[in-house]
């Protein structure tokens, strides 16, 4: 399909999907076995310029939007969704800073995270407070010219090699979500320190951990936008990356059924090869017809968003549950096409069907996607 790219979209493809070809396969079964964290991956991609890619170029980006970074992470989640779920966080760590940050704030930060000099992360999830992202109960309380973090956040993906955090917290517990803000945290600074690394299914390259405050305090000029708009702030950054775990969706799907169809040209049985077999082509058809259409569908959402729309909330919903439901589907079957070889890890699908199962969870369950959808057709009837 002709996806009717600019040249210079068509050269961030090639750009990323080299570096996943050359610099990611050789390397992913070992990163995932070791669950090693993917540095030297990481500088590759800061020195091609990819993590500039959606900041704007007064702050060292690239100036471009959600459908290069879209583009970019396809084509890395092709390869490893270990991998690319370091490089899309990044973004989503970001986020808060670009949307909502001051002048300040986004000379001070962006530069580098253009760069690739210092990684973000987002943490917003806490034990009790996951799918229901209002119940947080980490708090932050101004006292003079510092606010004082306390509270433990969980599940965030680059705590540990990330400078830099966003994060969510309350500053005024009485209020809910209207009592929520979103703060700037460096690495380093005194009472904030990481809790264990979580041992995962899949996407064991990226680092999962917990991010614990005790008395932390962060100058108050941290504070991203205002008092009380810390809901907002994450709910807009999610509205903003979750087409991003669309294209992982993606990505991750078209490396499996690569793998599938020239597996199915190889095995013979029955004296043929099995792709001869109707069974197989249809199993290999509807795979090709998903991933096209969520390809279709993430591109869509992707221009959508970049054409400066305002209301995003219900498109990037459905970029997010259609493609990843596809990415779970189409890995899970070529596993099936392949047979034993598929559930061996000789061969890379049995990863890339543990990988997939997390695109179903985070960054909003795919039943929290379909409540969403459901709500925003429900304010539309009003
Ligand atoms: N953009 C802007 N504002 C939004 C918003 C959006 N996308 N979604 C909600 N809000 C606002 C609402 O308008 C409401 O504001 P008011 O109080 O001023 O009316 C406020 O935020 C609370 O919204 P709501 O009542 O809908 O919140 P709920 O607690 O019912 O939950 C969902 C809303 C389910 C959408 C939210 O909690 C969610 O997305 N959960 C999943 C979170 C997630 O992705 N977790 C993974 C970890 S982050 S990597």
């Amino acid at each position: 399909m002709d996806y009717f790219l600019t040249e210079e979209q068509a050269m961030i493809r090639d750009l990323a999907r080299q570096i996943a070809e050359e610099k990611i396969v050789p390397v992913r079964r070992e990163l995932d076995e070791k669950e090693e964290f993917p540095w030297e991956i990481m500088k590759v991609i800061a020195q091609s310029d990819l993590f500039g890619l959606f900041i704007p170029e007064e702050y060292g980006g690239l100036g471009k939007g959600s459908l290069e970074l879209c583009i970019a992470v396809e084509e890395i989640s092709r390869a490893c969704l270990g991998v690319s779920t370091t490089y899309a966080a990044n973004a989503l760590g970001a986020y808060p800073i670009l949307l909502f940050g001051s002048e300040e704030q986004k000379k001070k930060y962006l530069p580098d995270i253009a760069s690739g000099k210092r990684l973000v992360a987002f943490g917003l999830t806490e034990a009790n407070a996951g799918s229901d992202a209002a119940g947080i109960q980490t708090t932050a309380k101004l006292t003079g010219n510092e606010y004082v973090l306390n509270g433990t956040k969980q599940w965030i993906t680059n705590g540990g090699e990330a400078e830099v955090y966003t994060i969510i917290a309350l500053t005024d517990k009485t209020k809910g979500p209207r009592g929520a803000s979103a703060f700037i945290v460096e690495k380093g600074t005194q009472g904030f320190t990481f809790g264990k690394k979580e041992e995962k299914m899949g996407i064991r390259a990226s680092s999962t951990t917990e991010l614990i405050f005790e008395n932390c305090k962060i100058p108050k000029e941290n504070l991203i936008a205002k008092e009380g708009m810390g809901f907002v702030v994450a709910m807009k950054t999610l509205d903003n990356s979750r087409g991003g775990v669309g294209a992982q969706g993606v990505g991750v799907a078209q490396g499996a059924f690569d793998e599938a169809v020239k597996f199915a040209k190889q095995r013979v049985q029955f004296g043929h090869p099995i792709i001869s077999f109707q069974a197989v082509q249809h199993m290999l058809a509807d795979m090709a017809t998903d991933i096209e259409a969520a390809r279709a569908l993430v591109y869509s959402v992707a221009r959508f968003i970049d054409s400066g729309a305002k209301e995003i909330t219900k498109e990037s919903a459905m970029a997010k549950v259609f493609a990843t439901d596809v990415g779970m589907r189409v890995t899970t079957n070529a596993v099936q096409v392949m047979g034993g070889s598929g559930y061996m890890r000789e061969y890379p699908v049995e990863k890339m069907m543990r990988d997939a199962k997390i695109l179903q969870i985070y960054e909003g369950t795919n039943q929290i996607q379909r409540n969403v959808i459901g709500q925003a057709l429900m304010k539309k009837q009003k």
